[in-house]
């Protein structure tokens, strides 16, 4: 399908989703949403598809919420700001989450308000050193939205994460990656290839394995230790039945490089 507001590339086993919007730094129009929504869903549900990288054409990621947008859909009373972020973000980000196959960011300028929240929602992220996060909302005397207050006190402690949300200030590369907002800060110019080679590393990996990973570690985050260390044995039993596994233990043995399949 062709899109208006994103690019959806795939290639060697990465989807690469691209918001393309740069005259308006990548804000979110309901398209765009809706498209985010529509690629993630392909993403998912394309079986050569084991890797993907979200990232956003021109010198932003994204600023978040379209405000030119959001007031004319307010002149035309349009639902509820609550709907919209029911309908539209919160879907993006948990599909984000809930996607069983690596997810890696690109930051490759402002994520702002939304647009900082979807960045978060990757599952490893490189910036750019022009990259800046901000938690825009208070700006506009909201309250910061799309994953943005669950993500940030579990990335960066909630004392640092308040400060954020509350004063809105434009966090540059150097301190997200002090802070452990990103995994790493690349030059802008090696940026897409920082990201890509991670990806395409990911896209040869057993992806079920990583899938499974992911949901360990999302459920993690609630569990107690017991919890954990009965969920493990539980996803331990899956994995041990994949190809993959029979796969990496022959190789292992062998002294050869494993060939795995994401099977
Ligand atoms: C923009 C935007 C933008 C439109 C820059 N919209 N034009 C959910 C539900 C319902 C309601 C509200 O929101 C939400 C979720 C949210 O995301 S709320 C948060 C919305 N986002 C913001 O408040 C961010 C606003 N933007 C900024 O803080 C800055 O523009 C950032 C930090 C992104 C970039 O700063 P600079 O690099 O200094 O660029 P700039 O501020 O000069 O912006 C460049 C242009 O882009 C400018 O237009 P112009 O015509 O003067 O060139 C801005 O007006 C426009 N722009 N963000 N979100």
């Amino acid at each position: 399908m062709a899109y208006d507001t994103i690019l959806y590339d795939v290639a060697g086993g990465v989807a690469t989703i691209t918001f393309n919007r740069p005259e308006k730094l990548n804000a979110f129009n309901d398209t765009m949403i809706q498209e985010t929504i529509k690629a993630l869903r392909d993403a998912e549900h394309d079986e050569t598809v084991r890797a993907l990288i979200v990232t956003g054409a021109g010198r932003a990621f994204s600023a978040g919420q379209d405000l030119a947008d959001y007031q004319e859909r307010r002149a035309r009373s349009i639902g509820t700001i609550g709907d919209h972020i029911r309908s539209g973000y919160n879907v993006i980000v948990t599909r984000m989450r809930a996607m069983e196959k690596p997810i890696v960011g690109a930051v490759n300028g402002a994520a702002a308000g939304a647009g900082a929240g979807i960045a978060l929602a990757c599952d490893i992220l490189f910036a750019s050193e022009q990259a800046i996060f901000a938690e825009a909302f208070i700006g506009i005397a909201l309250v910061p939205d799309s994953g943005n207050t669950w993500f940030l006190p579990r990335r960066i402690g909630p004392a640092r994460a308040f400060e954020m949300a509350v004063t809105g200030e434009r966090i540059r590369a150097d301190e997200a990656l002090r802070l452990g907002l990103v995994n790493h800060v690349i030059p802008p110019e090696d940026l897409m290839k920082a990201a890509r080679d991670m990806a395409e590393h990911l896209a040869q990996a057993p992806t079920k394995a990583i899938g499974l990973t992911k949901r360990a570690m999302n459920r993690a985050l609630e569990f107690t230790l017991d919890q954990s260390l009965e969920y493990e044995a539980q996803l331990q039993d899956i994995a041990g039945r994949l190809s993959d596994h029979q796969e990496g233990v022959a190789a292992f043995l062998a002294k050869r490089q494993p060939k795995f399949t994401g099977k």
